[in-house]
């Protein structure tokens, strides 16, 4: 850790006063103060390991400097995100990007930090050099059984990593599809997908979920095989109670309305998982909250009282993680942005009367009801959540201690200005 605890204490120290007296006054008339807290403090968004480097797009990758070259400094940064904040307590592995060499060490290491493992996930959306078949024409769905046998083995691979690290679950996104009309038989490709699940799912331990991502395009641009949530259900439901619908908040189509889509999931006992980020036109992988911070604020209210209708624990009962790609941001400043957005997202949802909202749409009260969910989002959360952080041991304001500190300006001196971490 390039900074000690006591930074921490000294930069809330200096922050306190004015953080209580913006506390005081956020806080008042917040029903169960307490309990909003709480749930606040104890909440944790994992971080995948292939966003701590900096993204690309087609046309190109400007690199950062002081990026992680190894998995170990991988799960330095992500350590490094968690004592500032006290709310990324998880770490994402993507394989075989992330292959642990040494799993025992690898899992002390992450408990030194105060992580886990989140959700593995499988890759065969690209082809490695090892590998002896190709995914130029899909994976799970292609027509070589070969391929698909490949293509299975390689996520119980991943499933194994998974055990050994104590994560209790695998995510499966998909490229698969077609790019031009007439290329794929659309009802085979589905059977040969959901035929490599079972497989696959027969793998999975007792206490292990299986994720099934599903994307609207990209990089297949005629048809993808799991292609929206209506797809990606029917499969889980076909494969079993341990099979549910991960979404991620840029695999629609533009407009699609995302707070219903999670709202029928959660209440059909489907949906399973979360990748947060923000776009304007496709899987942008934005800052979460960047763009649409409305849209991330209603689906917080469906997850919200859906889950709490169910009995359901918000923080532990769905897997929650960022999907991102910083293309010209610091990664971890970009991290610290995200979930902090997750957060206010979360407090403001948490904010509504979910008792009024429902006798308002009994009435038909058009008004009273988007004057409810309105006002919770017009409130400002944030002395809220640097409340909970503080409570938390984290810093009351993460990202200004961040810069601070230099930590980047540190991470390069020990890593160097040219490195080039593992991911897309
Ligand atoms: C994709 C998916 C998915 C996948 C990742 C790879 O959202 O979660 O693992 O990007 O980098 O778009
Ligand atoms: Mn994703
Ligand atoms: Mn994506």
């Amino acid at each position: 850790m390039p900074f000690e605890k006591y930074k921490i204490e000294e930069h809330n120290a200096d922050l306190q006063k004015e953080h209580k007296r913006r506390f005081e006054f956020a806080a008042e008339g917040v029903k169960d103060l307490k309990t909003v807290l709480k749930k606040l403090e104890v909440f944790q968004v994992a971080i995948p390991s292939w966003a701590l480097g900096t993204g690309g797009t087609r046309f190109g990758r400007f690199a950062g400097a002081g990026e992680p070259r190894s998995l170990e400094e991988k799960i330095e940064d992500v350590g490094l995100l968690h004592a500032l904040n006290k709310s990324s307590g998880a770490i994402s592995l993507h394989i075989p990007w992330d292959i642990p060499e040494n799993a025992k060490s690898i899992k002390a290491l992450a408990a030194q930090h105060g992580l886990r493992f989140d959700a593995v996930n499988s890759n065969t959306f690209q082809d490695q050099q090892t590998q002896e078949l190709s995914y130029k024409y899909g994976s799970l769905q292609h027509v070589d059984k070969g391929v698909r046998k490949q293509a299975i083995e390689h996520n119980i691979q991943v499933i194994k990593h998974g055990i050994e690290l104590g994560s209790d679950s695998l995510t499966v996104w998909l490229a698969d599809g077609s790019s031009f009309p007439g290329q794929l038989n659309f009802r085979k490709a589905y059977q040969n997908t959901l035929d490599s699940l079972t497989e696959i799912y027969s793998a999975l331990p007792a206490d292990w979920k299986l994720f099934l991502e599903y994307k609207a395009y990209e990089p297949n641009f005629y048809s993808t095989t799991v292609a929206d949530w209506g797809q990606s259900y029917s499969m889980v439901t076909k494969l079993g109670k341990k099979a549910y619908t991960l979404v991620d908040l840029g695999h629609h189509l533009p407009n699609a309305n995302i707070e219903q889509i999670v709202a029928l999931l959660l209440n059909e006992g489907k949906l399973g998982g979360f990748h947060f980020n923000d776009s304007k036109y496709g899987d942008d992988d934005l800052t979460v909250g960047s763009i649409n911070p409305y849209q991330l604020f209603l689906i917080f209210y469906e997850l919200v009282a859906g889950m709490d209708e169910k009995g359901m624990n918000h923080a532990t009962d769905l897997g929650w993680m960022i999907d991102a790609s910083h293309n010209v941001k610091d990664p971890l400043e970009d991290l610290l942005q995200s979930v902090d957005a997750i957060k206010i997202a979360y407090a403001q949802a948490l904010l509504v009367d979910a008792d009024e909202l429902e006798a308002a749409r009994e009435a038909n009260d058009v008004v009273r009801a988007q004057e409810i969910l309105q006002n919770a989002y017009r409130t400002d959360v944030r002395p809220l959540v640097a409340e909970s952080r503080l409570r938390a041991g984290a810093a009351l304001e993460p990202l200004k201690l961040f810069r601070k500190l230099g930590v980047r300006e540190d991470l390069i001196k020990t890593r160097g200005r040219k490195t080039v971490a593992t991911g897309l």
